[in-house]
């Protein structure tokens, strides 16, 4: 089999001192950090959409990188895709890979024909996972939003019809992450939106959406099918005002539905910006509720705003990142799946790993800071001092259900003026702290 990338070696780990660009400098996968190998908590994938596919293409523009594989036709180009993705992944040591069905193979004539060649290249991916066991499929999901059809939305189309073709295509997506051991089934609502309400249905549309999502959850279970669904929210693009706002929106609807016990959330970085949120805003909001499942890697430019997918390397970000997936336990089924791509001006194919390099080491550098930030507990201990008045008495009785608006007000007039338990936030401080602690790693 040809070698694609003939001139990069395996990626190893040098250390923090090293200046080889080929290198990793903080993501070394065997070392064990809070009992753990570093590659089984960051459990990082490579997304076939913007690694194998992604171009550089851009709406003033062509694409810039050759993304052809070598191979004319849309069969053998898809095959080599394979072949390639298995060679980055065990180049960069990336264990795990995500797919739209789409980005595996394309449409052809009749949906029968996609499903036939899709199936095909579904075994020639395991054949690959069968010669190399230790990689494996984070989760599968189906492109339900680029195809004409899907103008006006997959789940919450007006036309029926649709909602059809986007449950049979889904149905096959599923199939094909159960095929390949996938322990993850992603949702992203790509056109599940709305552009005007002048023409939008929007309590039927979201009714429609639970639908196709319980359908799918009950086809799946009765396959025997044992891992998460997950919802990736985004507030907006491709559409003005996407149904998945943010994970609070999210988690109210899955509530509403009764899909809160098979749905958790894939968090994406760039999402949660374009929500007005930080990300670890979103990821706690997650945690909190009991959703944390996985997560999307990359970041957006705090000048533009939308999904510019840039490959992750603001390690501040990561820090408190990796902060929340501590806490929240760590991973279970999920991952740091890089939906990133290079810039359109970082064009070669090497590119591919340099970014890879970049992203994986940023997020490397933020377990490493964030399991320093618990065990110093300096900013752990000063949230609990904070609200050390909820542990004892009114607090308490508060919290224990003792006492309602009579008691509380006989408390406030006895007691006059708040001036104890009213302490400083001391926000500087412990910004000072994060920076202390993840420069001197
Ligand atoms: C797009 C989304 C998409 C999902 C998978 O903004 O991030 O790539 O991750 O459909
Ligand atoms: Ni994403
Ligand atoms: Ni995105």
């Amino acid at each position: 089999m040809a070698e694609f990338f003939a001139n990069i070696p395996k990626i190893k780990y040098e250390g923090p001192q090293s200046t080889n660009p080929l290198a990793f400098k903080y993501y070394n996968p065997d070392e064990v950090i809070g009992g753990k190998t570093m590659k089984e908590q960051l459990r990082f994938a490579l997304s076939w959409w913007h690694t194998m596919g992604g171009d550089g293409t851009d709406m003033f523009g062509c694409g810039t990188t050759d993304k052809t594989w070598g191979e004319a036709s849309p069969e053998a180009r898809a095959k080599a895709k394979v072949d390639a993705a298995f060679e980055i992944m065990d180049k960069l040591s990336i264990d795990y890979f995500c797919y739209h069905d789409r980005d595996i193979s394309p449409e052809y004539g009749s949906l029968k024909e996609t499903n036939e060649k899709f199936d095909e290249l579904i075994d020639y991916i395991a054949e690959k996972m069968k010669a190399d066991p230790s990689k494996k499929l984070l989760w599968g999901t189906a492109k339900c939003f680029d195809h004409p059809r899907y103008m006006h939305g997959a789940g919450t189309s007006p036309s029926a019809d649709v909602f059809a073709y986007a449950a049979a295509q889904i149905k096959k997506a599923i199939d094909s992450t159960i095929k390949l051991g996938g322990k993850g089934y992603v949702f992203w609502g790509g056109r599940e939106g709305y552009e005007t309400l002048l023409n939008t249905n929007m309590g039927l549309e979201l009714d429609n959406m639970a639908r196709l999502m319980k359908m799918a959850v009950e086809y799946a279970r009765s396959k025997g099918y044992d891992g998460d669904f997950y919802i990736e929210p985004k507030p907006k693009e491709p559409t003005k005002h996407q149904y998945d706002f943010d994970t609070a929106t999210v988690i109210g609807f899955l509530r509403k539905y009764g899909l809160d016990k098979d749905f958790k959330m894939n968090i994406e970085a760039n999402h949660a910006t374009l929500a007005q949120h930080t990300f670890q805003h979103e990821l706690r909001v997650a945690r909190d509720n009991g959703f944390f499942g996985s997560i999307d890697a990359n970041q957006g430019d705090p000048l533009l705003g939308w999904d510019t997918d840039q490959f992750p390397t603001n390690a501040y970000d990561a820090t408190l990142c990796m902060y929340e997936v501590i806490k929240a336990g760590g991973f279970t089924n999920g991952g740091l799946n890089f939906d990133a791509k290079a810039r359109r001006g970082s064009y070669t194919l090497d590119d591919i790993f340099y970014s890879y390099i970049a992203g994986m080491d940023t997020f490397a550098l933020g377990l490493r800071a964030a399991y320093k930030l618990i065990e110093d507990g300096r900013v752990d201990k000063f949230v609990d001092d904070r609200y050390a008045s909820w542990n004892t008495g009114i607090g308490k009785d508060i919290i224990d259900g003792k006492v309602g608006f009579e008691e509380l007000e006989k408390y406030a007039l006895e007691k006059g003026e708040v001036t104890d338990s009213l302490t400083s936030g001391r926000q500087e401080y412990l910004e000072s702290v994060l920076n202390q602690i993840m420069f001197t790693l």
